[in-house]
């Protein structure tokens, strides 16, 4: 569908246009983009669950999971297919439509572990809901096995701008990350594709960022904008925070410029007032986290988001 509609490439100036423009204009823009897309009064709620933890060889300087920095957090083997059902079930029960499976892994390598996460995916898909991972890297083989599976997303972010990108990240290229997505793309899978906030950018690659996602052929079909969670014993640790004004931009932005793409507005969300969040759902964001944690952060709780959806009478999206 979306590869019919795919509209010509995005210029990095096109994005920072957009992102200059006066902010109430940008929003307003936005929001009737949106509602030609979508219905502007639901929101499509995942929940996550970090199937691996920590001890990654990576060193992404704003994650908590990596083997490079002191974070504390205690590292933990591959849960076993009961407990991801059990967690699975329950996020079901309080509402979720889409379950998301992160593995701290550089790559995704062949063997019993790999084969366990497609099992989790079956296992998941069977409840009726989406399912999603993210396990870094992998090859065609690996994407096709899970899309045999029955994988609907594979959740893989550019996070920054090529330009601010070896600032984030020593271990791996933007074109590691941009061939993962390609090869995904092609395993005829759905791609999750997005940034963070607040890793020391500027609004220059934020725009490079914007730009890069929308010129993909096909657009992602989901975008998620993470806002920095900063974590003790990272590099980013310190990183000065990004003010609330600029993440609606980017998301207002990302909505004009993908505009049947499902806009996450993801981490971050515990820092933001009720007021900001009810912006950024009038600027296009149409996707949130449920549940009580993200990876390895606390998220809102579920008693919070039920009275800010009340408050602004905002429903779930049921998607089929
Ligand atoms: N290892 C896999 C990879 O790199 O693709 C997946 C896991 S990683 C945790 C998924 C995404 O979560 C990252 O690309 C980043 O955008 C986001 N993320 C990780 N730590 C974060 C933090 N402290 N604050 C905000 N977003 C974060
Ligand atoms: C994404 O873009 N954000 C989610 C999901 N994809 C996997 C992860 C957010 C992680 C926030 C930090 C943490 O909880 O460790
Ligand atoms: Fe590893 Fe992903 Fe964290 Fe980077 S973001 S350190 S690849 S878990």
């Amino acid at each position: 569908m979306a590869s019919t509609l795919a509209p010509a490439a995005t210029s990095p100036a096109e994005a920072a246009a957009l992102l200059d423009k006066p902010l109430l204009d940008l929003v307003f823009e936005a929001a009737a983009v949106h509602r030609e897309h979508h219905d502007p009064n639901r929101i499509q709620c995942a929940q996550l669950l970090n199937v691996k933890t920590g001890g990654c060889p990576e060193d992404c300087g704003y994650c908590s999971q990596s083997a490079h920095h002191s974070t504390g957090l205690e590292r933990e083997r591959l849960l076993g297919v009961d407990e991801v059902l059990e967690d699975a079930r329950r996020a079901k029960a309080d509402g979720a439509d889409r379950f998301c499976m992160g593995a701290a892994w550089r790559e995704v390598k062949d063997g019993p572990e790999f084969d366990r996460v497609c099992e989790m995916v079956r296992e998941v898909k069977d409840l009726g809901l989406e399912t999603c991972v993210t396990l870094g890297m992998l090859n065609d083989a690996q994407a096709a096995k899970l899309k045999d599976a029955g994988l609907d997303y594979y959740n893989h972010n550019l996070d920054t701008g090529r330009s601010h990108y070896d600032e984030v990240t020593s271990t791996r290229t933007y074109d590691e990350r941009l061939d993962t997505l390609q090869r995904v793309r092609e395993a005829g899978l759905s791609v999750c594709c997005g940034g963070i906030l607040g890793l020391g950018e500027g609004r220059e690659a934020r725009a490079e960022l914007l730009a890069e996602l929308a010129s993909m052929d096909p657009q992602p079909e989901s975008v998620p904008i993470n806002d920095l969670v900063p974590i003790e014993g990272t590099p980013m640790e310190q990183n000065e925070r990004v003010d609330w004004t600029e993440l609606v931009r980017v998301i207002a932005a990302a909505r004009v410029l993908m505009p049947r793409a499902y806009v996450r507005l993801s981490a971050g969300r515990t820092e933001l007032s009720e007021e900001a969040q009810a912006l950024c759902f009038l600027a296009g964001a149409n996707s949130i986290f449920v549940g009580e944690s993200l990876l390895t952060t606390p998220n809102p709780s579920p008693g919070s988001d039920a009275a800010l959806f009340a408050k602004l009478d905002l429903e779930p999206l049921v998607s089929g």
